[in-house]
């Protein structure tokens, strides 16, 4: 398939927040190219989240990816939260007047927003190499990829994750980073074993745990490891046995082991840029921020920003009318932040972090109990947990 020279919005990046802004601007009439540095098979080989708020489901309807999720996603009426060996259920449906989280793979929510764009006939160019923006602060932006291909356009969204090229494309005096990087990683394991009725957060003098699913027979858990553990140091046996000290009994019994599928360690860390626009630039997605997945808020904060951008570009190409535009950064940052402040605070609760004082573990025991002893403070976390309003 041959690149055109031009279209209306160049997107960069065909992860969650690329593929859904695509979708949602073609199914509008606004024609977009997709850049991606890898390959289709790469993209959905990563296992990444696995929880969607009410507003990235819908998002992914009206992107026209509502059947299969409709059909195989597991709502989630609660949650579980498992510490001084006993487990503790948070209602989220009932403390949030009826919301709920849907259990939905992010490499199902790729996929279907893969077919979607291919059955639209809409552009992707996978393994394009060496991707460069050029002329962000004129009206005629490009972007350049290989040695001989170039691709002109009105607008370019930089979807290309905390690593990609857009970020960096901006003069370091025109974005400023805010960035607490955390002193542990997640060992995240993926097995083909009967899964939990509902995900359980588990705090533990030995560290964090994180019983999760992407289906009732395929089940993800986590432990916390030090940021110098490698996957070669953990055998399924090891994981298992860790992961079953760090649970309640309960949990522990409910589990079922088998051999892992999937593992991987991920570094845990909080950031945003500001702003998320420079000139004809926008930022969306791990390009702009990154939470740690405690609060299971990545792939959301994506949703919510294309949600905004794309309202952004549909106004400006359709009424002819800047003010969504004009104010994306200041809107989608003011969410950002709030779903930022969530994650960490979920992570200093749920996690041990070494060279603590004695005095940190204490605080973290008052606000355990205090959380399950608290119809407030439960409804602070399940309102946060469905993700806060757009
Ligand atoms: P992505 O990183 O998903 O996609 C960016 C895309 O841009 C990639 O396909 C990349 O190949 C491409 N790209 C990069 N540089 C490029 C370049 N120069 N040119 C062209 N393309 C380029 N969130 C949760 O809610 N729960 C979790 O459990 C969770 N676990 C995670 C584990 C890991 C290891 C990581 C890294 C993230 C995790 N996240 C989790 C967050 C994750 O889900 C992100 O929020 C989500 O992928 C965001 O989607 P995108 O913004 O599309 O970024
Ligand atoms: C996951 O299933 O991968 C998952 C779920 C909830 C989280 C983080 C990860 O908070």
């Amino acid at each position: 398939m041959t690149v055109p020279a031009r279209t209306q919005v160049a997107i960069i990046g065909a992860g969650p927040a690329g593929l859904l802004l695509g979708q949602l601007l073609q199914l509008r009439g606004i024609d977009t190219v997709i850049l991606e540095a890898k390959s289709p098979d790469y993209v959905l080989g990563r296992i990444r989240a696995g929880v969607l708020e009410e507003i990235t489901v819908r998002k992914l309807r009206e992107a026209g990816c509502g059947d299969r999720l409709a059909r195989e996603g597991l709502v989630h009426h609660g949650t579980g939260i498992a510490f001084g060996g006993s487990l503790h259920r948070i209602d989220i449906q009932g403390l949030t007047c009826g919301k709920v989280v849907t259990v939905y793979g992010q490499t199902e929510v790729t996929r279907d927003l893969m077919h979607a764009r291919e059955s639209i006939g809409a552009q992707t160019v996978y393994e394009a190499q060496d991707v460069q923006l050029h002329d962000l602060t004129g009206t005629t932006p490009s972007v350049s990829w290989g040695t001989r291909h170039t691709l002109h356009c009105d607008f370019i969204a930089g979807c290309d994750g905390f690593h990609g090229v857009s970020r960096a494309s901006i003069p370091k005096d025109s974005i400023r980073s805010f960035e607490r990087v955390y002193p542990f990683g997640w060992l995240g394991v993926m097995a083909d074993v009967p899964s939990l009725p509902e995900l359980v957060y588990a705090h533990h003098e030995r560290g964090f745990a994180l019983c999760s699913l992407r289906s009732p027979t395929r089940s993800r858990y986590y432990v916390q490891v030090p940021l110098t553990d490698t996957v070669d140091q953990w055998s399924d046996a090891r994981f298992w046995d860790e992961l079953l000290q760090r649970v309640d009994p309960l949990t522990a019994s409910r589990i079922v082991t088998g051999p892992s599928i999937e593992k991987s360690i991920a570094p845990l860390r909080s950031f945003v840029a500001e702003p998320l626009r420079y000139h004809r630039l926008f930022l969306a997605g791990d390009a702009a921020h990154i939470v740690p997945p405690t609060g299971a808020k990545g792939l959301n904060l994506a949703a919510s920003d294309v949600h905004y951008l794309s309202e952004g570009f549909i106004s400006h190409y359709r009424e002819r009318c800047d003010l969504a535009l004009d104010g994306y950064s200041q809107r989608a940052l003011a969410r950002i932040w709030k779903a930022e402040r969530f994650s960490w605070w979920m992570t200093q609760l749920l996690h041990t972090f070494p060279d603590q004082d004695s005095f940190a573990p204490r605080l973290q025991q008052a606000e355990l109990q205090y959380l399950i002893s608290s119809e407030t403070a439960q409804r602070l976390l399940a309102e946060n947990y469905v993700g806060l309003p757009t």
